[in-house]
């Protein structure tokens, strides 16, 4: 024990005493045959090396694993339940486990499984235990198996038991710790219906759970994770679902639900201390989640959450299945554990308009129980909301083999988000000085596809996902939206080619001819925004392995393509948008856009890749732009499409 009492207190020690609990211990609950897997060890591996090798541990107090005693488990779990999970691992079990493991809900029992089970209750309880007793200001607990689906007598979502409820009960039954109101605060992307049913009629307890439910259908699949669910009898009012109604919620949405809903709440409820449910599925990247919360996002909500309870606050992991989404995750929050600092800054882009609907209703629902939600949240707020996502990367296409590549690849130049000591949000080290030069500098982004229609254009800006499909645009990092649009005409061939894209299905996708020729013209619509944009724009309409750790299109690029007229980037060549082309100068600021290249118009002219009309929708998103854009009339859009799509090149 005692790392605590008998840790020198060096000078790198952070002024604040946080903890950190790892032990290599809980790495040995794996898949029986260590088939893959999303739970799987290296996850609480990433974490703690990115801690140890960004100089974290090195600040705080290290603890290690302890099991949890049974009389503990047992405030939260059944005794049928406990003997299982305490017994499951022996040899008596090896040929009965695999089959008790199938017929529980996302649960997978191997020899290890017991041991890390116990010594994830364990680990919770002794870091929290820690935090009551003033030892420590803060801590986090990185354990594994996860807790928060865990009900009491079943194992079900990755979890076994549940950690962070049984640290709750012990909290609570240890008289002389003082704790007597717990906070527990589950920002996983899952409903942590097992801690919601542990504390149902639990008014000592305010559970809060921010997740997605889409009506029901998101794990865990049922009704619990519904705002309608507020607890019973004596804990009537302190149950709190955030039910997201879709995917692709990020820090704008998180922060408005904290700021109108969790934050009033919280100090009105005052808690002696706060547990949270510190999964990072909802990060940007996690192949579970959907979301893209940030680490700066993360941060943000920690820190909000620092004011109250005297900062006593304890984050156990739950999930959070992108390794790199998890350990910038990670790190983010112990930066703002450690650090006195304060976080400043905003998020650009707004929360969506159906999570403003569900603050509502959340408001409302609960106002009889919390008197700070029962003023209407002020219009003026509720109309800054980001445009519904119809569409999603537009003409993009690379034709990457498989979706699920697609997405890590579209993600990869995010999930390497960290924060700095300012808590912004930085990207890995070598990208990061790139980024600053690039941001001083704006260009004009000229647009002849969908990207003419503005909400389209703007999901590069800021990210986001259409509904079902797993497509992401990653958005650029600087969330800015431009800060000047204008129309203008180009003597450009506009054509179509390809017999079908992954996004627009079958049907051509617009192309300038990279040469400039009197008879013709093409409607453009020019976005002001920087060249750091600009290189994010670029990165994804050419979704490509690329890692943006250097720009695709530097000042170099823009010198040279100013002197030549286009340039070809060979980072990006398998992509159909690889040729970028000046089209000369506005108010002394240089216009850029993105097409194909010289040789892929001889293989169009050749037939070799066929020139194709648009699909349906996609001739619809081009005419939206150009009648929204006030360019043309609905009929002069349509017939000046169809000119472009059925005059030869
Ligand atoms: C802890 C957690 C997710 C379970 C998903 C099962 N569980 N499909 O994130
Ligand atoms: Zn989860």
């Amino acid at each position: 024990m005692e790392a605590v009492e008998t840790a020198s207190r060096s000078t790198s020690r952070s002024l604040r005493r946080v903890g950190i609990l790892y032990d290599e211990r809980m790495c040995r609950h794996h898949t029986p045959d260590d088939e893959p897997h999303p739970e799987n060890p290296n996850r609480i591996r990433a974490i703690w090396n990115k801690l140890q090798s960004a100089g974290i541990s090195q600040r705080c107090e290290v603890l290690s694993a302890k099991e949890a005693e049974d009389k503990y488990i047992l405030s939260v779990h059944g005794k049928s339940h406990v003997d299982l999970i305490r017994n499951i691992s022996s040899q008596q079990y090896n040929s009965r486990r695999n089959r008790i493991a199938s017929k529980l809900n996302s649960i997978y029992l191997n020899e290890g499984s017991s041991e890390a089970a116990y010594l994830a209750a364990g680990s919770v309880i002794e870091v929290a235990k820690r935090v009551a007793k003033g030892e420590l200001d803060s801590a986090f607990a990185i354990v594994r198996p996860p807790g928060h689906h865990a009900e009491h007598d079943e194992a079900m979502g990755f979890c076994l038991f549940n950690n962070v409820a049984i640290a709750t009960n012990f909290l609570l039954n240890e008289k002389e710790l003082g704790i007597n109101k717990i906070l527990i605060v589950d920002w996983d992307v899952h409903h942590g219906n097992g801690t919601q049913k542990t504390f149902w009629k639990d008014p000592r307890v305010l559970f809060f759970s921010v997740h997605r439910h889409e009506f029901g259908s998101f794990y865990p699949s049922n009704d619990d994770g519904d705002y309608t669910m507020i607890g019973e009898g004596p804990g009537a009012g302190y149950n709190i679902n955030v039910p997201w109604e879709n995917g692709r919620c990020g820090d704008a949405d998180y922060l408005a639900v904290w700021d109108h809903i969790l934050i009033p709440v919280a100090k009105q409820f005052n808690p002696d201390m706060i547990l949270i449910s510190a999964g990072f599925d909802a990060a940007v990247g996690d192949p579970l989640g959907g979301c893209c919360v940030t680490p700066y996002g993360y941060a943000m909500l920690l820190r909000k959450l620092m004011d109250f309870a005297r900062g006593k606050i304890v984050l156990a992991l739950e999930g959070g299945y992108n390794l790199a989404s998890i350990s910038n995750s990670a790190l983010a929050c112990m930066e703002v554990l450690l650090d006195e600092k304060i976080v400043t800054g905003s998020t650009e882009a707004y929360p969506f308009e159906s999570t403003w609907r569900v603050i509502q209703v959340v408001r409302q629902e609960l106002k009889a129980f919390w008197s700070v939600l029962a003023d209407e949240v002020p219009t003026k707020l509720i109309s800054q909301k980001a445009p519904i996502p119809k569409i999603l990367i537009s003409s993009c296409d690379s034709e990457a083999e498989d979706v699920e590549e697609l997405l890590q690849e579209v993600i990869r130049p995010l999930s390497t988000l960290r924060v700095d000591e300012d808590c912004r949000v930085l990207a890995e080290s070598a990208s990061v000085s790139w980024r600053s030069d690039l941001s001083n500098i704006d260009i004009w982004y000229a647009t002849f596809g969908s990207n003419m229609w503005k909400p389209r254009f703007l999901f590069y800006i800021e990210g986001g996902q259409v509904d079902g499909m797993q497509k992401l645009c990653s958005g650029s990092m600087d969330k800015r939206p431009p800060k000047e649009i204008l129309w203008k005409i180009f003597p450009h061939r506009l054509f179509f080619g390809r017999e079908s894209t992954r996004t627009w299905g079958l049907g051509g996708v617009a192309f300038l001819h990279p040469e400039s020729k009197n008879e013709d013209i093409v409607h453009m619509c020019l976005y002001r925004i920087t060249l750091e944009q600009f290189n994010d724009v670029l990165h994804q309409e050419n979704i490509s392995s690329y890692d943006m750790s250097s720009p695709l299109f530097d000042l170099t690029s823009l010198d040279c393509v100013k002197e030549k007229g286009s340039i070809n980037l060979e980072a990006v060549k398998k992509g159909w948008y690889h040729n970028v082309v000046y089209l000369g100068m506005e108010r002394d600021i240089p216009i850029l856009t993105m097409t194909c290249d010289l040789s892929d118009i001889e293989n169009f002219k050749s037939g070799k890749v066929p020139l194709h009309a648009p699909s349906e929708d996609y001739a619809n998103t081009l005419v939206k732009g150009l009648v929204e854009g006030g360019q043309l009339s609905e009929e002069e859009a349509v017939s000046y499409i169809k000119e472009a799509a059925t005059k030869p090149l």
